[in-house]
């Protein structure tokens, strides 16, 4: 099972300040990896580094906007400084804006797909070329439910998933003659503090409508924990996996099997 270990190997996780991120970073170090990680501001990072102590993870961070290009570059040459090439990449740092479309502005479409689409092409286009020296490289991004599928206020959010599940497919084919695999991680709904807002109890206490319209939309009747991720992630990156390549991991309780239940 040695081709399951991270041993030695270099990652970059980035928004890995907490949620998803986070515990993804955490399997690797457990796994035997070294990490980096950023997060968008220096306060988030010392916050970030409070925690990764605390779960007894060692981890180095970066303030770092995953959008500014010059800053992306900077941090991967930092990384290459001391260590050759990142071997693992996880574009993981996003965010959402729950709007409806017709209500929706311009700029903040942009700085959704800006983020969620632009910016994982700007941290994996930074350290493909590492990569390719070194003859080996995994780029995992994460993509979504949305990737698939849309709803009502996320047609930002869903049109950048989806586009990053077709850059991923691009990677794969652009440079898996490389050696360089580019997988995506379709998490279903986890509990972080992303979807907060749609687990929020109601001023009588009782469930969210949308908490348990989730559960029984997920044949595995629960939302995904960030630990749900953890194996996915580390076998997408180990040597495991080093002929997958262009594929998309739904880690999604069952939901995109699902057509839902029928009327009592
Ligand atoms: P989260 O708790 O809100 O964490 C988001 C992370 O992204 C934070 O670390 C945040 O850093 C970072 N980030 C956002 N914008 C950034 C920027 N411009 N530069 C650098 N870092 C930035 O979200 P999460 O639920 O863990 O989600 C992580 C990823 O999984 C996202 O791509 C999300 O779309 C995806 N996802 C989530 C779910 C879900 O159900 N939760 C499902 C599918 C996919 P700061 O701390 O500095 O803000
Ligand atoms: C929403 C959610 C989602 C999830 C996730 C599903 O409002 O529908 O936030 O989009 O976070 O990406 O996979």
């Amino acid at each position: 099972m040695d081709s399951f270990s991270l041993k030695g190997k270099v990652a970059l996780v980035t928004g890995a300040s907490h949620g998803i991120g986070f515990s993804i970073a955490e399997a690797y170090v457990r796994a035997g990896a070294l990490l980096y990680f950023n997060a968008s501001s220096e306060e988030r990072v010392r916050e970030a580094k409070k925690s990764y102590e605390e779960a007894g993870i060692a981890a180095e961070g970066f303030a770092c906007d995953v959008r500014d290009e010059e800053a992306v570059r900077d941090m991967v040459a930092r990384i290459e400084e001391k260590h050759g090439a990142v071997d693992i990449l996880v574009n993981n740092a996003g965010i959402i804006k729950r709007v409806a479309m017709t209500e929706m502005s311009a700029e903040d479409f942009r700085a959704v797909v800006d983020t969620d689409l632009t910016a994982p092409f700007l941290v994996a286009k930074a350290v493909l070329p590492g990569m390719i020296r070194k003859g080996h490289g995994k780029i995992i991004n994460i993509c979504s439910m949305m990737s698939e599928l849309g709803r009502e206020t996320v047609s930002a959010y869903a049109a950048a998933k989806g586009g990053l599940k077709m850059l991923t497919r691009n990677i794969c084919s652009e440079y898996g003659s490389y050696n360089i695999q580019c997988n995506g991680i379709g998490p279903g709904y986890i509990a972080t503090s992303q979807t907060a807002p749609l687990r929020e109890r109601q001023a009588d206490g009782s469930r969210h409508p949308f908490d348990r319209f989730i559960c029984s939309k997920t044949p595995a009747n629960r939302w995904g924990t960030v630990e749900d991720l953890q194996g996915p992630a580390v076998f997408l990156a180990s040597d495991a996996s080093d002929f997958v390549n262009g594929q998309i991991l739904y880690v999604d309780g069952g939901i995109l099997a699902y057509i839902g239940k029928q009327p009592e």
